[in-house]
């Protein structure tokens, strides 16, 4: 497996995960035929099964389960283990048909692409490629080194053209050493320091008064009733940083030609997420930097309406008024939610053991002997030994799929390279075959993904117009045609001001740590590793040993308070649990905070990852997660 220097944007460079992707598809724990649990709940006890029987099974259980306690019963929980339109959304149309469940897909950045939308409504972020132009270029909340590697190029362009790089983070992290400057601030604090920086852009005159009046809507209301709250006294205050620093980065700022904020999901990873967004958004808003070439702010690159997926996932099989929960609330929903009892999980895609916030309420959730759960998975991960039955799952090397990019704003369609590796079935015709289980013929169960595919391809929208469509169906990564040159909201206007929101203005707001006082007095942050995929790549040793164990870094005044040292074994605990980890004491950590990075497997000596020390409380919007927002203590173990 090697990059595609061909390819306009990741000129060949692959991650150090896909690198070697096929020592992933020939690894020895790939799951190759279906199982049946014979022993307990989280045990790995399972025999080998063949598809039919298990595939009647689910259907039997399934049928039984609904005619005794609805269909609500059922819910489907999947998320990025495949990110292709057809594979991703596969269990759409079948949980629609059978009115199971709906899923709030909710885990990742839900709080800030709901506050990028209240403020920017379908308007996509600026185009990563443009930010080589840029004379001052932010890395904010991002550990690109690690989640985000094609964008290090536009950063080394970027300096090599003589602008400058920035970083925002809570502590040093890897990405810090190709930065210029690195400002360190409280967690969740990014959006009081956007709103001292705007304060100060006020203050300075270098707001552009004429770009707000034409193309936003509620500045004068924002510079009125809440940028006079933020001096930078009470900024310095709020962030951590000194008044100096945000003077300078305010300064920096308003003098760029055309500063590019590349925004990571972290801001919005806390219970002020959706408004941390929405301030931050401000600061291209208030410079009119969308409008200078290399200028702007990218958070997600939302494709959302390139393809038009309802003739695949069919919202309107749906037979009437449906639940919907929220993954980032698995633990309550197994445990908790009635009216009717969640009795059946269908996993594919995802690995809720380990990724789930609040580790030790989803264990419990899925150790319940009357949960009938089925996991659709390429490995035996932590979800999977909780499965009453287990299928065998292709890679993306054994599917046909049509990909949007997670960084960029190229499509691509691929074929199958090998066909799948011993009995696996891609999630498409594993929803295939469920469906002819259940009985139900509908067309759309019919259709192979390739068909699909074709079908999506022929709705045209305004992201395909003019794009070559032969070039993308032979397989060649294709730029979408990025609706450009109007903000996609009801206004028309960036709508700073979003009178149907119960906070029509950006606001400074707590975050849930600030709010539970300080009794537990290290704030957490678990950020994705360098050699893993949030749970994925656990396969691969190679990785895991770069990877190293669940470690915890302390600055070394926490560490030296509390009589701990490099290399100790240590809890942490909190309402949510334990969690035992290596100490690493670093000063690239500030005081008052805890780091823990990577999402680890309870199989690979963990009783518990750091989600046993995540909750289950909401961001502010979005229904957002809130991974980053949790105080926790440690402790030496004996
Ligand atoms: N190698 C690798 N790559 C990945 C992933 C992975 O697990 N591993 N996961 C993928 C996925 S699903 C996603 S969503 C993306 C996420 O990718 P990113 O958006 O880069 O990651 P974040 O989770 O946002 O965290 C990035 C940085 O933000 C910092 N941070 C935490 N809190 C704050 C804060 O309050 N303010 C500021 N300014 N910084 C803060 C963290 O310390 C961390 O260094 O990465 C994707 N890419
Ligand atoms: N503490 C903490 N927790 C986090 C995060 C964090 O930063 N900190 N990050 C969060 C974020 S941003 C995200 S997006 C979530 C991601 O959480 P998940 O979506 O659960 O991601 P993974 O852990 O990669 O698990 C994906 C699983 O899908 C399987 N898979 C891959 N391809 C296929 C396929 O084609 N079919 C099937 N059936 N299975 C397949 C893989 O083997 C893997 O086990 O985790 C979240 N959890
Ligand atoms: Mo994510």
């Amino acid at each position: 497996m090697r990059g595609d220097p061909e390819h306009e944007y990741t000129r060949g460079t692959l991650c150090p995960k896909v690198n070697g992707f096929e020592r992933t598809v020939h690894a020895p724990g790939r799951l190759l035929h279906p199982l049946i649990r014979t022993g307990p709940k989280g045990q790995g006890a399972f025999r080998r099964a063949s598809w039919d029987e298990a595939v009647a099974l689910i259907a039997q259980r399934w049928q039984a389960l609904i005619a005794a306690h609805g269909r609500e019963c059922l819910l489907p929980y999947t998320y990025a283990g495949t990110m292709g339109l057809i594979q991703r959304n596969a269990q759409e149309p079948l949980m629609h048909r059978l009115g199971a469940s709906l899923l709030d897909r909710t885990i990742c950045t839900s709080a800030q692409n709901a506050g990028w939308e209240q403020m920017m409504g379908h308007t996509p972020g600026s185009d990563p490629e443009e930010a080589v132009h840029s004379d001052l270029l932010f890395l904010w909340g991002i550990n690109a080194l690690a989640t985000n590697i094609h964008f290090l190029t536009q950063v080394k362009a970027v300096k090599r053209n003589g602008g400058q790089v920035f970083l925002i983070d809570t502590h040093r992290q890897a990405t810090a050493a190709h930065a210029d400057r690195v400002f360190l601030v409280r967690p969740g604090s990014d959006g009081a320091l956007a709103l001292g920086m705007l304060h100060l852009l006020v203050r300075e005159k270098r707001v552009d008064r004429a770009y707000l009046a034409r193309e936003a809507l509620g500045w004068d209301e924002l510079e009125r009733q809440v940028l006079p709250e933020h001096p930078p006294e009470r900024t310095a205050a709020l962030t951590g940083l000194s008044v100096e620093d945000v003077v300078f980065l305010a300064r920096s700022y308003g003098n760029a030609r055309a500063p590019f904020i590349r925004l990571g999901g972290a801001p919005s990873r806390y219970g002020n997420g959706g408004l941390n967004t929405r301030a931050l958004i401000c600061l291209p808003t208030a410079v009119g930097a969308w409008a200078k070439k290399g200028g702007g702010l990218l958070s997600s690159t939302n494709t959302g309406g390139a393809f038009d997926l309802r003739s695949f996932v069919r919202p309107d099989l749906l037979p009437g008024r449906t639940r919907t929960v929220n993954m980032n609330r698995l633990g309550h929903a197994l445990n908790e939610l009635d009216g009717p009892r969640v009795m059946s999980l269908f996993v594919a895609s995802s690995n809720p053991a380990a990724v789930a916030p609040d580790q030790n309420a989803v264990l419990r959730g899925l150790g319940r002997e009357d949960l009938f759960t089925v996991v659709h998975e390429r490995f035996m991960t932590d979800t999977a030994l909780y499965g009453d039955v287990v299928l065998p799952a292709p890679t993306m090397l054994e599917t046909a799929d049509l990909y949007r990019a997670y960084g960029h704003f190229y499509a691509q369609r691929v074929r199958p390279v090998i066909p799948p590796l011993g009995e696996s079935r891609s999630n498409w015709e594993t929803i295939q075959a469920l469906a002819r289980a259940m009985g139900l013929t509908d067309e759309v169960f019919q259709l192979s993904a390739d068909e699909h595919i074709d079908l999506m391809l022929s709705k045209r929208t305004p992201w395909l117009d003019g794009v070559d469509l032969d070039a993308l169906n032979r397989g060649e990564a294709v730029k979408l045609n990025v609706p450009r040159g109007k903000w996609l909201t009801p206004s028309g206007r960036i709508e700073i001001k979003n009178e149907r929101l119960p906070e029509p203005l950006p606001r400074h707001r707590p975050t849930h740590a600030d709010q539970d006082g300080d009794a537990l007095p290290l704030r957490l942050q678990t950020a994705p590793a360098l050699y893993r995929l949030n749970s994925s790549f656990t396969e691969r040793a190679e990785l895991s040993k770069k990877l190293g164990p669940q470690t915890l870094r302390l600055s070394p005044a926490d560490a030296a308070v509390r009589g701990l040292t490099s290399g100790q074994r240590v809890t942490g605990f909190n309402a949510q649990g334990e969690v035992s980890f290596v100490l690493e004491v670093t000063d690239a950590i500030p005081s008052g905070i805890a780091v823990a990075e990577g999402v680890h497997s309870i199989q690979q000596g963990n009783a518990r990852n750091v989600n046993g020390l995540t909750s289950q409380r909401l961001a502010d919007t979005g229904g957002g997660s809130t991974f980053y927002d949790n105080r926790i203590d440690v402790r030496a173990e004996a």
